[in-house]
């Protein structure tokens, strides 16, 4: 259950914030408290190679207190606070981790603290439901368009409010939307909807009434389906077509309610589940294989630190590294924080202790993936810790994986924008031997889980000495449409920066971009509704023809200001020959439209 200021019990009153070095001798007891409970781990263990071990950075300052944090194509970062506590300020800032600048998105219309939210095919973010006070949710839906910075709220409302709901970006671009309280702690929305992309309806399933926990841990599968991995301990399966169904998959091993653990899909169908629960909170892990026939949940290693409130991230080699939370009982319990991350290794199951923060991350805190294959963590507050309500976190702290101290970064030299499911590319590196290519998606993290992670390995053959053939999953259910990083890692697992591509069916046409065909230096674009025309003088008679991959004509766009076209309204994603007109010259390039 969340943290509320009514546990704020008459023996907790609330202290002025702590100061740095009274965080530095929680940091130090929670060390030696782990210490004794660690096998051949003391400090020394720790050495400081950051090669084995990992490096973080320093605090980073935010406007904020980041509860709510995605990561955009462009590479920023959107988050948002609650807006009942503290600085009373919903809208959400869009931070530029290069440049450390920080720009505000407008104002969304209501306080989207609590909802669910993942990533739309076009890179887009689906923000469902949110906050009215603790277990009253908001019936409300929005969408940011990262390329304008406006947020569209011209959605239908949901059947009810959401509080601590779930959304997961299934394979056709939809939206599952599952689980939130309505109005109270024990009035749950249990009947899932699913937001239909290219009609932008919802659609009820009404066949799948079923209370589920509160932001439920949900993977996509083949056929239609999302597997519910907790955080009950009773895993179901449920069918989204039509009305929806579930069906039950089994108990867990542990058999334990994993409230606010984490849980990530670290390959097509396998998930692990840590952590979670509060008394005390568990450092079990488990994992199911979803590709067997009887799938059956096991015990993987324990983590080396219990752990609640902490997150779970995809990296690009295939592990995964959990960072923050609190072995403490109870909520939200600074004494027992946890600062070292720690990284799963699913091939051997085992975990390595890695480097302390320097910060206490618990309760609405996170930890996400950057392109450049660092993690940024942050936030934590509104309410802040147990005995300490005052105490928030506002800032950022990165973190350098060991991957990042073994050697030089290979670099993409070249990949197409655009990627089909199942058809091969080119992948230009000088990079030597047999490399590896992982395809994930942008994070939409909050309340320690990340509602749009996937991970992909892609195949991979050697062409030449410079290119190789990369070949993406063949189909959308094994990786949802939309904006991924794609990135390449040489043998020694030392991963390059990722390039943002996009990953789509395969609509019509060739994967070109924005290409334009024979002559004339001229570019087209897609931002938001409009085509963009660049190196081209357009005439007042100016028009531009969409063809399809048989060249029939799709649309015929109207003229908007300037070197813009107005796309139409929804529903038009994919590969297009756009036919610029203007008198009797005509020119034309391919368009991908997300
Ligand atoms: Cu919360």
């Amino acid at each position: 259950m969340p943290v509320l200021k009514s546990n704020l019990g008459p023996n907790r009153q609330p202290s002025p914030a702590r100061s740095p070095r009274a965080v530095g001798s929680f940091r130090i007891l929670a060390l030696g408290l782990m210490a004794l409970g660690m096998q051949a781990l003391g400090h020394k263990a720790f050495a400081q190679d950051p090669a084995v071990v990992g490096r973080w950075g320093s605090l980073i300052k935010a406007e904020l207190v980041p509860i709510h944090v995605m990561l955009l194509p462009n590479g920023k970062i959107m988050y948002w606070d609650r807006h009942d506590q503290g600085t009373h300020d919903m809208t959400p800032r869009i931070w530029d981790p290069g440049a450390n600048t920080t720009t505000k998105a407008p104002n969304p219309g209501y306080d989207m603290f609590c909802a669910g939210h993942s990533q739309l095919r076009n890179g887009d973010v689906l923000i469902a439901g949110g906050h009215q006070q603790d277990f009253f949710g908001e019936d409300k839906m929005r969408i940011y368009n990262w390329r304008t910075n406006t947020f569209d709220a011209g959605l239908p409302n949901m059947n009810a409010g959401r509080w601590y709901p779930t959304a997961t970006t299934l394979a056709n671009g939809d939206v599952l939307i599952t689980s939130g309280n309505t109005t109270g702690q024990t009035a749950f929305n249990e009947i899932p909807q699913v937001y239909e992309y290219r009609t932008r309806t919802l659609r009820t399933l009404t066949g799948a009434q079923q209370v589920i926990g509160l932001y439920p841990w949900m993977f996509v599968r083949p056929g239609n389906k999302v597997f519910l991995a907790g955080e009950d301990s009773l895993t179901r399966m449920l069918d989204v077509s039509g009305t929806g169904k579930w069906t039950t998959i089994g108990m867990t091993r542990s058999g334990k309610n994993r409230n606010y653990g984490s849980a990530v899909m670290y390959e097509p169908g396998k998930v692990m589940i840590c952590g979670g629960g509060r008394q005390p909170p568990l450092a079990s892990v488990e994992t199911i294989d979803l590709n067997e026939g009887a799938p059956a949940w096991k015990f993987s290693d324990s983590m080396h630190f219990a752990r609640r409130h902490q997150t779970a991230v995809m990296l690009p080699d295939g592990k995964v590294i959990v960072t923050g939370g609190t072995s403490g009982r109870g909520d939200n319990n600074v004494v027992g924080a946890v600062f070292n991350a720690e990284m799963w290794d699913p091939a051997t199951g085992h975990w390595t202790v890695l480097a302390p923060a320097s910060t206490v991350r618990i309760y609405h805190s996170f930890s996400l993936l950057l392109p450049d294959g660092r993690i940024l963590t942050g936030g934590g507050g509104h309410p802040g810790e147990e005995s300490n309500y005052l105490s928030e976190h506002p800032d950022f702290e990165i973190y350098e994986p060991p991957y990042l101290f073994k050697g030089t970064r290979p670099v993409i030299d070249a990949a197409p924008d655009t990627l089909f499911y199942g058809k091969t590319f080119a992948l230009s590196t000088k990079v030597a031997g047999a490399p590896k290519v992982s395809l994930l998606r942008l994070a939409a993290v909050t309340h320690a889980f990340d509602h749009n992670a996937n991970f992909n390995r892609l195949a991979v053959t050697r062409q030449s000495a410079t290119s190789l053939l990369v070949t993406p999953p063949s189909d959308s259910a094994l990786d949802q449409p939309g904006a991924h990083m794609l990135f390449l890692l040489d043998e020694a697992g030392i991963p390059s920066l990722a390039k943002i591509v996009w990953v789509t069916s395969p609509a019509g046409g060739s994967p070109l971009i924005a290409q334009p065909r024979g002559a004339g230096a001229f570019r087209l674009t897609v931002a938001g509704n409009r085509l963009r025309v660049a190196g081209l003088e357009l005439a007042a008679d100016a028009e531009c023809i969409l063809l399809n991959g048989r060249g029939e004509r799709v649309a015929v766009l109207k003229r908007a200001a300037g070197p813009e076209f107005r796309l139409p309204a929804h529903g038009l994603a994919g590969a297009y020959m756009a036919v610029v007109r203007m008198g009797n010259r005509k020119h034309s390039g391919r368009i991908f439209i997300p």
